[in-house]
C-alpha cells in the first residue's frame, strides 16, 4: 500500500498584510511535521509493508507549486494524488481544518477509490461526528496515533475487520460510521522509535519542534492540550532527548531547537537531571521549551541557561487573581513577576502569553490583562502574545460554554480566490459546531469589538515594545489606551479599508500613526515619545532586519578620491537621545535634551539594514554626494568657507566625517568611468 501523509495548511501571520486581497500570493509557514514523522517511523518499525512518503504543502505554496486561484483545494489534491497512492493521511490543527476537508473533497472527486484519514488535534475530539458529517473522509484517528495508524495500516494489508483497532473511527459498508473504544496513550515515549527525520525534506531549514514529552496535569478550563493526552504527563528519557538533538545536530546542522512539550519543567528533577547531562554533553545546540511559572524555580533557571536554554514560553492567561481562579490556571501573579525577572537575569528571553475574551471576561479583568501584557512585556524585554480566546471541542470550558459560542472571529485565514474562500464560509456557516474554533464565546461583560480587537495585535505591540511603556502611563488606565485604539482603529478602517472583513485589526503602522495623534492629544508632541516613533516609523520604511551600525575599519580617502552614494539609506532628525528608550529602560531623568542629530537607516547589503547616527555634517555630505564628486570638492561645497583656508589640511575635520560615511558604506569610492 503507498501512503502520503501531508502536513497542514498554516499562514505565516507575521507576514499576511491586512491589506491583502483574494487570491494575492499567500505567505505559508513552514514546521517540521513531527508527529506525521512519528506516525511514519512507527509504521515501518511495525512492519505494515505500507510505503509511507510525508509531503510538505505549506512549502509548495511558498515555492508557487500552488497557485492561489479558484482551483486552490483542487491544485493540492492533484498534488498529493500525483503519486498514486493509495491512501492519503491529513494533519490538522485548528485553522486549517475547513482547508483539509476542502482538500479532501477534491482528492474525493478526482479519486474516489483513494482512502482519506485525517487525524490531530482539531479532528479527533469529533470522532464519529467528523466522519459523518463528511462522507469524503474514510478514517479518523483519536488522540496520540502511532499505535492506532500502524495497526490500521496491517489490517487493511491483511483485509481484517477494523473493529478491534482502538482509537480508530471508520466508515463500514454502505458509509455508516464505526467508532472504536478509545486507545490508552502510550506510557513510556522511549518505546517510540526516533521519528523519520529523513521523511521531510526540509528538514535543515523548517522551524522545529521537538517531540521532548506529551501531556499536562493540570486542568485549566480553556486548554484543549491537556485532555488530547488524557492529562497524562511523560517525557523521553534524558538519554534518548540527546540522542536525537545529537542527530539532528549532525544530519541536519540543527544548532537551535524547540522542544515541543506544554509543561517541560513540571519535574523539576527531571528537568536539573537533562541540563545537567546536555551541558555535560557539550553539543553547542540552544534549545527553548514552555512551561508555568509555578513549576520553575531560579536555580532551575540557572541551571538551563548553562544548559543552553535561550528562551522559555510561560502561559499566563490571565493578569487578575480573580480570572486565574475562574480558568482553573491558579497563577500567583506576583510569582510569576518574580520568574520573569529572574528569566531575564538568568540570561533567558522571556514569553509570557496573555488570552483575552473569556466568556466571564469584563472591563476590569481585561484591564488587568492588558496590564500585566505591558508589565511583563517590558520586564522581559523580549515578547508577549495576546491571543483571543479559541473554543476548543477538548477544553472544560467547551463543554459548559458551548451555547454561548456565538461571535464571529476576526482571525487573518488565508486570503482565497472568490471561489475556495465562498466554499469555506459555507463549511464553517452549516456546520458551525464542528468549527467552532472559527468563532468566539459572547462576552456580555465587554463592549463591542474590545474582545475581537486583540486577534491579531500582540504581533505588531511586540515591534514597538520601546513605545508603550512611556506612554501608557498617561492615561488612567492601560484599558482606557486599549479602549481608545480600537474606536481608533475601526473609524480608520471604515475609512481606508472599507470592504476589509477585518474590524478592529490594525498593522504596526496603524498603530504608529495612532501613537503620533495620541502624542498630540496628550499635549506631549515635541517630546522624547515623538522622537521614539519617529523612529520607529523610519525604521519601519526601511526594512525591518536590522543590526546595529558595525564599528568597520576607517579607510584612507584621499582628497583626489571621486567619491557617491554608497547604498540605500532613509534618515531622520531626532532631538532627543533614544539610548535609553530603544534599549528598554525608558526614559533617562526628564527626556534630556541631546542637542540634533540624525539617524541614518543604511542598506549596505543583502537585506539587512544598519543604524547610524551622524551629526548635520555628516547629513549634508550625504545629500551633496548625489552627484560622485571628488572627496575635496564634495567637502568644499559642504563646509563653510573661512576654516583657515581652501587645502586639504583645511578640512581634516571634515575628511574624518566623510571618511566614516565611507567605512559604513552610505559612501563609497566611485571609479573614474
Ligand atoms: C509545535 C506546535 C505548533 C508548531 C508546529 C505544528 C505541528 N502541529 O507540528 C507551529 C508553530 C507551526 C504551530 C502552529 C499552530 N498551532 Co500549534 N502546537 C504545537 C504543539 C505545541 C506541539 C505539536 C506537536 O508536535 N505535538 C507532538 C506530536 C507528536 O503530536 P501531534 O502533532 O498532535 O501528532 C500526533 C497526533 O495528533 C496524531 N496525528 C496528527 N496528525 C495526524 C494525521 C494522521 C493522518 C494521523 C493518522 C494521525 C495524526 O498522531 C501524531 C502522533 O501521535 C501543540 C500542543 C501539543 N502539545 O501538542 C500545539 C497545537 C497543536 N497548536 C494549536 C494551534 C491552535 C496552532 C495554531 C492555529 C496557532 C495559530 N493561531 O497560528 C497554528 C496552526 C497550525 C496549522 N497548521 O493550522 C493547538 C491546536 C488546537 C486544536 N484543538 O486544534 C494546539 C493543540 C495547542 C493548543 N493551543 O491547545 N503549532
Ligand atoms: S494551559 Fe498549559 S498548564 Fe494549563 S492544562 Fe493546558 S497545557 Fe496544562
Amino acid at each position: 500500500m503507498k501512503v502520503a501523509l501531508a502536513t497542514s495548511l498554516h499562514l505565516d501571520h507575521g507576514q499576511m498584510s491586512l491589506d491583502a486581497q483574494a487570491g494575492d500570493r499567500l505567505p505559508m509557514q513552514t514546521f517540521v511535521p513531527m508527529g506525521l514523522l512519528s506516525l511514519k517511523a512507527f509504521a515501518d518499525r511495525a512492519g505494515t509493508g505500507a510505503a509511507i512518503a510525508v509531503r510538505e504543502l505549506n512549502g509548495l505554496v511558498n515555492d508557487g507549486a500552488i497557485p492561489n486561484d479558484d482551483r486552490f483545494h483542487d491544485h493540492i489534491a492533484g498534488t498529493l494524488l500525483a503519486a498514486g497512492d493509495d491512501l492519503v493521511g491529513l494533519m490538522t490543527d485548528a485553522d486549517s481544518l475547513a482547508h483539509t476537508v476542502l482538500i479532501a473533497r477534491q482528492i474525493k472527486e478526482r479519486s474516489p477509490g483513494t482512502l482519506v484519514a485525517i487525524g490531530g488535534p482539531a479532528s479527533s475530539p469529533l470522532a464519529a461526528r467528523f466522519l459523518e458529517s463528511f462522507p469524503e473522509f474514510d478514517f479518523l484517528i483519536r488522540g496520540e496515533g502511532e499505535e492506532t495508524f500502524a495497526e490500521m495500516l496491517s489490517t487493511l494489508r491483511d483485509a481484517r475487520s477494523l473493529e478491534t483497532v482502538l482509537g480508530l473511527v471508520w466508515r463500514g459498508a454502505g458509509g455508516t460510521v464505526h467508532a472504536n473504544p478509545a486507545r490508552p496513550v502510550i506510557p513510556d515515549l522511549d518505546q517510540l522509535p526516533i521519528p523519520d527525520f529523513a521523511a521531510y525534506d526540509r528538514m535543515a531549514t523548517a522551524p522545529i519542534y521537538l517531540d521532548v514529552g506529551r501531556g499536562c496535569p493540570f486542568n485549566c478550563k480553556f486548554c484543549s492540550t491537556a485532555s488530547f493526552f488524557s492529562r497524562r504527563y511523560r517525557v523521553k528519557s534524558v538519554a534518548r532527548i540527546i540522542a536525537e538533538i545529537t542527530l539532528l545536530r549532525d544530519t541536519y546542522g540543527r544548532r537551535e531547537i524547540n522542544f515541543s512539550h506544554d509543561i517541560f519543567t513540571c519535574d523539576n528533577a527531571f528537568a536539573s537531571a537533562f541540563c545537567d547531562a546536555f551541558a555535560a554533553a557539550r553539543l553547542g545546540v540552544s534549545w527553548t521549551c514552555s512551561t508555568r511559572t509555578d513549576v520553575i524555580t531560579p536555580e532551575l533557571l540557572e541551571r538551563m541557561a548553562a544548559a543552553g536554554c535561550v528562551e522559555i514560553y510561560y502561559g499566563i492567561e490571565a493578569g487578575s487573581a480573580r480570572m486565574q481562579a475562574a480558568i482553573d490556571k491558579n497563577l500567583d501573579l506576583e510569582r510569576s513577576r518574580q520568574i520573569v525577572r529572574a528569566t531575564v537575569e538568568a540570561g533567558i528571553r522571556p514569553v509570557t502569553g496573555f488570552i483575552v475574551g473569556y466568556p466571564d471576561e469584563t472591563e476590569e479583568t481585561l484591564n488587568d490583562t492588558i496590564g500585566r501584557f505591558f508589565e511583563f512585556l517590558q520586564l522581559g524585554n523580549h515578547r508577549a502574545h495576546m491571543f483571543t480566546l479559541c473554543p476548543f471541542h477538548e477544553s472544560p470550558m467547551y463543554q459548559s460554554r458551548r451555547t454561548e459560542i456565538n461571535q464571529a472571529a476576526e482571525y487573518h485565514d488565508l486570503p482565497l480566490a472568490a471561489g475556495p474562500q465562498a466554499r469555506c464560509d459555507e463549511l464553517k456557516t452549516r456546520h458551525r459546531e464542528i468549527f467552532a474554533s472559527g468563532f468566539r464565546y459572547d462576552t456580555p461583560g465587554l463592549a463591542a469589538g474590545l474582545a475581537e480587537a486583540s486577534e491579531e495585535l500582540s504581533p505588531q505591540m511586540v515591534v514597538l515594545k520601546n513605545l508603550w511603556p512611556l506612554l501608557i502611563p498617561h492615561y488612567p488606565s492601560p484599558l482606557d489606551w486599549y479602549r481608545r485604539w480600537v474606536a481608533w482603529i475601526r473609524a480608520e478602517n471604515l475609512r481606508r479599508r472599507p470592504s476589509s472583513r477585518f474590524r478592529h485589526q490594525g498593522d504596526a503602522s496603524d498603530l504608529l500613526r495612532f501613537a503620533e495623534s495620541e502624542i498630540e492629544r496628550l499635549g506631549l508632541a515635541g517630546s522624547c515619545l515623538s522622537d521614539l516613533v519617529a523612529y520607529e516609523t523610519l525604521k519601519r520604511t526601511a526594512g525591518l532586519k536590522l543590526r546595529p551600525g558595525r564599528a568597520a575599519p576607517v579607510p584612507n580617502v584621499a582628497a583626489e578620491t571621486v567619491v557617491g552614494r554608497g547604498c540605500e539609506f532613509l534618515m531622520g532628525l531626532f532631538r532627543h537621545d533614544l539610548a535609553h528608550a530603544l534599549g528598554g529602560k525608558g526614559v533617562q531623568g526628564a527626556a534630556p535634551e541631546a542637542g540634533s542629530y540624525w539617524i541614518v537607516f543604511a542598506k549596505p547589503r543583502d537585506d539587512t539594514v544598519s543604524t547610524i547616527r551622524i551629526g548635520d555634517l555628516g547629513r549634508r555630505l550625504i545629500e551633496a554626494a548625489d552627484q560622485p564628486r571628488s572627496a575635496l570638492d564634495l567637502i568644499r561645497e559642504t563646509v563653510p568657507a573661512g576654516s583657515g583656508g581652501p587645502e586639504p589640511q583645511h578640512y581634516e575635520g571634515a575628511f574624518s566625517v566623510l571618511r566614516q560615511l565611507v567605512a559604513q558604506k552610505i559612501l563609497t569610492e566611485v571609479s573614474p568611468s
